[in-house]
């Protein structure tokens, strides 16, 4: 069974990997990710200049039922030197997302120039959509900043770099967006970043779950499955060819992986659920995806990706 894929000349023998955010904040953590014999990749948590404590606690939050996850946990990250320290050091044959999230234009400019001029020779995501910095909006619903530093970045930025966005919710927007980013070399866009601002109660206490923000904070996991895969499938409409995706949202299943790869995903992110149920989810969602495969007689994902079926 073909279970792998390609971005550039990076070669993925896995599809899935961890979520930006999720088992990637310290060193331990990434090393669990790509140890694993069932991940393709690791991607690093969004790293800022320098290191953050983010958000006061309570700021991360699982439904009951496993509905989903709501998080403000507001940039925790070990900051830009931690993460090129682990990045150079790292023997490995599994590519590395070096994500980067800066907290302005100015932020973004300087991590990517420094990744260039770095030997790092993995691929970079750019998260335009981090959802729970207060007074600090999601880039990524700015089509014209969006738009401006892009053309910045490529005036000098030579190695494979991919955004990450936010769910859109409208067909209009999916056509502003892709438009804008086609005219760019993106080697990849990564959708979707939690579904920002959701508010979670508890019943039993009328309290919001979480304390930033006054409980307002991105929603991840079973919930937002729906709307992962509409814009995976909105922007592999519309962006070009060469654009990879990686499908990101809802995924707890072997069958949600194999959805997001028949809207066009590429690779295939998995966040709230392994937060929930460790490092072995990724095993458990191999074969699960494996099975489905070889019950519809499908030898390779190659036969599957983009192949949903509209009525017509
Ligand atoms: O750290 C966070 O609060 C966070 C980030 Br940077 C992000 O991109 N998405 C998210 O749900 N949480």
């Amino acid at each position: 069974m073909q279970l792998t894929a390609a971005i550039q000349n990076f070669n993925f023998d896995h599809i899935l990997l961890n979520a930006a955010g999720v088992m990637c904040q310290t060193k331990a953590e990434l090393d669990t990710v790509l140890a694993s014999n069932y991940t393709g990749a690791v991607v690093t948590k969004s790293a800022t200049p320098a290191l953050r404590e983010g958000n006061p606690t309570p700021r991360y939050y699982e439904m009951a039922q496993n509905l989903g996850t709501i998080n403000s946990m507001g940039l925790p990250n070990a900051g830009f030197d931690y993460y090129m320290d682990y990045v150079s050091q790292k023997q490995t044959d599994k590519p590395i997302f070096f994500s980067i999230a800066g907290l302005s234009k100015q932020d973004n400019l300087d991590m990517l120039r420094q990744l260039e001029a770095s030997d790092f020779d993995g691929l970079i995501e750019l998260n335009l959509s981090c959802p729970n910095v207060p007074g600090k909006p999601q880039t990524a619903y700015d089509f014209e900043a969006t738009e401006a530093i892009l053309t910045e970045v490529f005036t000098f930025f030579t190695k494979p770099l991919g955004v990450k966005l936010p769910p859109y919710f409208d067909i209009v927007h999916f056509d502003m967006i892709a438009a804008s980013l086609n005219k760019f070399p993106l080697a990849f866009v990564n959708t979707i970043n939690s579904i920002g601002n959701g508010l979670v109660i508890d019943p039993e206490t009328d309290t919001v779950v979480i304390k930033p923000k006054a409980g307002f904070g991105g929603l991840g996991g079973t919930i937002v499955k729906a709307t992962a895969l509409a814009n995976v499938r909105a922007l592999r409409d519309r962006l070009r060819d060469d654009i990879k995706i990686i499908g990101t949202g809802g995924v707890t299943t072997g069958r949600d992986v194999y959805d997001h790869v028949l809207c066009g995903a590429d690779l295939v992110e998995v966040g709230s659920q392994l937060a929930v149920e460790g490092i072995g989810v990724f095993e458990r969602l191999e074969t699960e995806l494996a099975t489905i495969l070889a019950e519809k007689g499908f030898t390779s994902l190659d036969q599957v990706r983009g192949q949903l079926k509209t009525i017509v």
